[in-house]
């Protein structure tokens, strides 16, 4: 399908290349793919109580049930019953004990999706109960952890508290999101030949599932070919948590020699799979007069769920960014992982970043509250600098954070948006409106240095068309069109003449998921090293062709071949052809490692991040004090994006970013009972940001700087960053509550949904 493509020869389309696919419905997900014949459906059989010893599992009758083919259960697993990526902590089926609600049991293989459904309340199981824990506080002081708690700190927190002239302590609860990818989980797996097996999942980590099933299959890696075209969405919710569908349906193939498919309804996909992490902390913070933070110290109890997942990584970055964008000479942040009976939670856009950062933003608006001053004078005064050492080590180089600040703040007159602010409270008794600043440091790399590296595999065909597959996988982010970009430039060839590939763990084998906002600087830059090779190839080629010395320099431009400067007779089909007749090597596979980074877990010291992202953002909502309903009012950015190689794939995902994080801010409630029920099951219960709760105005403003290196073509990472400014919109609404019950007692307890808003309206606790 071309027709999305500009026709003008050369041009570099800045358009996400699946926009007209994907508008017009023809693009591919799993659940499109053609069925074979004889596929057969799984379902699984769950956990209906939240923690138990299984006494008794009786599935007869269901499989006598018309159409099913198969109940599988741990016994029938060949190799290892585990799925944990980090920690081998979680069976694929539970074999004695449950651990949440909806845990698989048993999977049900059948004819139909439908005889599968049918055949589940034919089945009973025993437990014998055991408690349940669903708050993190709860289970830390019972020792349930599901790893290791960490430490990182700089200075000397105890005495910098002492030399403070304030020092303000508090606490503060950040609750979970569901990742609502539009496409939800799923996988189809057909068995090859010699008992191999393929597997076409919506996964971020296609290595991840294949290591896996290849785990549970009891067969070496190479058995298992995992295929990815593209999702529709994850935000990390398919980083680790697609593996398990993907290694239940290849496991029914393997036992039953058919392909087997299983894409799961909408609310079993929120009711069983896992979350964003909640977070409850505990903070103190120590300022000088003139608002500088001395010391800063905080204890994290973080609801992990039942398996460590992604956990223990997921925490240490919320460590990383437990100080945001600020400098703090006197550091010291623990954070627990708390093992309690939800669903595992997992990775989400930011990964535990942005909860460490939602609880520094407390810690400073709560000091700015009893200061009666604005939080943003203590957030600027402490802004990150050049220099700066982070509790965990790293010097910050190249910080645009004062940047940024004051970029955003001039260009959309920070004291104007201030005084009009006011003057609207004054004149209107029962609206208000509120503003926050938010500024966002993140850093850019998997946190675990080892995943930073990609491999890319480029065939130029003996048409002079292009093939590319690399590592990273599409999931609506744009990195196929940044792909597509990045060989089009090197080879100076059109961008119609390349197809991007699927991803595959055959053609381009160990990669890191697609995550960690680092997809298309890892596997762009293996590209480049893959493209380069080949393109030193042809200019060696276009020089004995053209009988030039060795000396002469010879670029393409455009698909013509210019040496020395100067056109030749020569175009990219006609080199590419002599190259082929000539015997040359039309193939490459590219490899990049992230030079430097490196961390010491011993020492919790180093240089861990390749670099960081920086922005502000202004946020103003207004809320209708009669119903203490509320809209983000506007939301205006300075954002660091280096030399964006797309703006508008670049703006989109800020864009996307901002949207996502104030829902998690402010309307998106995730509910579990006391029995570890989800009770916000669907989105009749589960709000998430519609066209009509999206800020009114988002201005997102280019800041004019180089971007590193080590970023493809200096453009920096973007996927994560921009979900951080959602965070001022808690605090935005916050001040707009304050305007109109200044003696309002409001924890800090996100997200502020409408209920809480009105709550806060009317509170009359004295503060
Ligand atoms: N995944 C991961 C991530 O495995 N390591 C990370 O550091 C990370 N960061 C952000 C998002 N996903
Ligand atoms: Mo992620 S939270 O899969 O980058």
């Amino acid at each position: 399908m071309t027709e999305n493509r500009p026709n003008t020869v050369f041009s570099m389309t800045s358009k996400n290349i699946d926009a007209a696919n994907h508008v017009t419905g023809r693009s591919l997900f799993v659940d499109d793919i053609p069925v074979r014949k004889g596929t057969l459906y799984a379902k699984v059989f769950g956990s209906p109580i939240a923690h138990g010893i299984i006494k008794n599992i009786d599935f007869s009758n269901a499989e006598k049930a018309d159409g099913v083919v198969k109940i599988i259960t741990a016994t029938d697993i060949p190799g290892e019953n585990q799925i944990g990526g980090i920690i081998p902590d979680e069976p694929l089926l539970a074999e004695k004990e449950v651990h949440f609600q909806g845990q698989p049991i048993l999977i049900i293989v059948a004819k139909s999706e439908h005889a599968a459904e049918d055949a589940l309340p034919l089945i009973s199981v025993e437990i014998n109960p055991l408690p349940i824990i669903t708050d993190p506080q709860e289970a830390f002081k019972k020792g349930h952890f599901l790893h290791a708690s960490r430490t990182f700190k700089i200075g000397n927190v105890d005495e910098a508290f002492k030399k403070c002239k304030y020092v303000f302590e508090g606490k503060a609860d950040v609750n979970g999101q569901e990742h609502l990818y539009l496409e939800t989980q799923g996988a189809y797996s057909y068995p090859l030949e010699n008992e191999n097996i393929k597997i076409n999942s919506s996964t971020q980590g296609p290595t991840a599932l294949q290591r896996t099933a290849a785990k549970v299959l009891g067969f070496p890696m190479h058995k298992i070919e995992v295929d990815v075209t593209r999702l529709g969405g994850g935000f990390g919710g398919k980083e680790d948590q697609a593996t398990s569908w993907g290694v239940m349906v290849a496991l029914a193939s393997h036992l039953l020699k058919r392909p087997v498919k299983y894409v799961l309804h909408r609310m079993e996909d929120m009711r069983i799979t896992g979350k964003r992490h909640p977070y409850s902390a505990d903070f103190k913070i120590g300022l000088d007069k003139n608002y500088k933070i001395l010391a800063y110290e905080a204890t994290f109890y973080q609801n992990g769920g039942a398996a460590a997942d992604l956990s223990p990584a997921v925490m240490e970055r919320t460590l990383f960014h437990a100080t945001n964008s600020y400098f703090a000479p006197n550091v010291k942040v623990t954070a627990h992982g708390c093992k309690t009976n939800l669903p595992p939670n997992t990775a989400f856009r930011g990964f535990g970043g942005p909860q460490g950062m939602f609880v520094i933003e407390s810690a400073i608006d709560q000091a700015a509250k009893e200061l009666d001053i604005d939080a943003h004078q203590i957030q600027q005064a402490n802004l990150l600098q050049d220099g700066d050492e982070f509790p965990y080590g790293q010097i910050v180089q190249d910080s645009e954070a004062v940047n940024c600040w004051n970029e955003v703040s001039r260009k959309y007159n920070l004291e104007k948006i201030k005084s009009d602010i006011s003057d609207f409270n004054e004149n209107n008794p029962s609206l208000k409106k509120g503003m926050a600043m938010m500024p966002v440091c993140f850093g850019i790399s998997f946190t675990n240095t080892m995943m930073n590296n990609a491999r890319a595999l480029v065939h130029v065909y003996s048409d002079g068309s292009v093939g590319v597959s690399t590592g990273a996988v599409e999931m609506g982010q744009g990195v196929n069109t940044k792909m597509l970009q990045v060989a089009a430039k090197i080879f100076g060839i059109d961008q119609n003449r390349i197809k991007i590939e699927t991803t595959n763990t055959t053609r381009v084998a160990n990669t890191s998921p697609s995550a960690a906002s680092s997809t298309a600087d890892l596997n762009g830059k293996a590209l480049a090293d893959a493209c380069c090779q080949i393109l030193n190839r042809l200019k060696k080629t276009a020089k004995q062709n053209l009988r030039l010395s060795d000396s002469a320099s010879i670029e393409i431009i455009n698909e013509r071949i210019v040496a020395d400067g100067n056109q030749t007779g020569l175009n990219w089909e006609q080199l590419i052809q002599v190259a082929f007749t000539t015997r040359v090597n039309l193939s490459a596979k590219g490899h990049y490692a992230t030079p430097i980074i490196h961390f010491d877990k011993t020492k919790e010291k180093g240089h861990p991040f390749s670099y960081y992202t920086y922005g502000t953002a202004i946020i103003i909502s207004i809320i209708d004090c009669i119903r203490g309903i509320y809209e983000i009012e506007s939301v205006h950015v300075v954002h660091d994006f280096g030399t964006s190689m797309n703006r508008d794939i670049d703006l989109g995902q800020t864009e996307g970013g901002i949207v996502q994080g104030i829902g998690w801010m402010t309307m998106e409630e995730l509910l579990y009972n006391d029995e570890g029920r989800l009770l916000s099951n669907a989105l009749s219960t589960y709000k998430v940001p519609d066209i009509y709760s999206v800020p009114k105005e988002i201005n997102v403003h280019f800041l004019n700087t180089d971007g590193p290196e080590d970023a493809i073509f200096k453009s920096k990472a973007v996927g994560e960053p921009p979900l951080m400014y959602g965070i001022g919109a808690y605090f935005s609404l916050r001040n707009a509550i304050l305007a109109y019950n200044p003696n309002a007692v409001i924890p800090y307890d996100a997200p502020m949904t409408p209920e809480k808003v009105l709550m806060a309206l009317y509170d009359k606790s004295e503060s």
